[in-house]
């Protein structure tokens, strides 16, 4: 029988839009495996022997996209590792540019089938205030400080939101309102699962 495809959501928004918490009341109701790219990049940072450590905490401390190469073998390595028996994952966090769409379209698009694109609308202000609350509780994230945050806002404004537009144009796009309590934007988010078919 044909391999199954593995199904995909992308989770993308804002730094600090709540893409992780949201997909924390996903993988707990319905056990779909989560997978941020920044998580995984922080992780693979963290490594002693890590060829990509250097390199990895330049870019997040400047707010910038890693190469492609690096965070779509972090994501392949990781959905390949998974025994999940659903084979559904939350990509959280990517893609985050148009090299990214293009690196994944060439390694991943044979294996995968992206089932939506969850846009987590959020304003720069309450981005930016969650990130600087999380950051003074002492999430020991480097780039939770007001300097790094204006670098990841205009990351996000050049690179990030015109793929909303590709994704739109694909019929992917689903928006949920990510500026209300964290319950309300989970009962959201089931509706939209619901009519993708999870
Ligand atoms: N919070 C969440 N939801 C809330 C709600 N509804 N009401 C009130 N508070 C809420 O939430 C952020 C904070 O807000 C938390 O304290 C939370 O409790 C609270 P979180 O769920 O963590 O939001 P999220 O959108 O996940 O924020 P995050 O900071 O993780 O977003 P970023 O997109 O900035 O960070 P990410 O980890 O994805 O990327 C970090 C860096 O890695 C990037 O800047 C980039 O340099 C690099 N990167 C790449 O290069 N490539 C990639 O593909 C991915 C990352
Ligand atoms: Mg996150």
């Amino acid at each position: 029988s044909a391999e199954q495809k593995f199904e995909v959501l992308f989770i993308l928004g804002g730094p600090g839009a709540g893409k992780g918490t949201l997909c924390r009341y996903i993988t707990e109701k319905y056990g779909y495996v989560h997978l941020s790219a920044g998580d995984l990049l922080r992780e693979e940072r963290m490594k002693p022997n890590s060829k990509y450590g250097e390199l990895i905490e330049k870019f997040i401390k400047n707010g910038k996209i890693v190469p492609v190469a690096i965070t779509c073998s972090l994501l392949d390595n990781n959905m390949q590792a998974s025994d999940s028996p659903h084979k559904r994952f939350l990509i959280d966090g990517f893609p985050r540019n148009q090299d990214n769409v293009d690196g994944w379209n060439e390694t991943m698009s044979e294996k995968c089938i992206v089932k939506g694109v969850l846009f987590c609308e959020c304003s720069k202000e309450m981005c930016t205030q969650r990130c600087l609350k999380r950051g003074a509780a002492g999430s020991g994230r480097s780039d939770d400080n007001e300097e790094v945050l204006v670098k990841r806002h205009e990351t996000y404004i050049t690179n990030t939101l015109p793929l909303i537009e590709y994704f739109e144009k694909q019929g992917l796009i689903y928006k949920v309102n990510s500026m209300q309590s964290p319950e309300k934007v989970f009962e959201d988010t089931k509706e939209i699962l619901s009519k993708i078919g999870w």
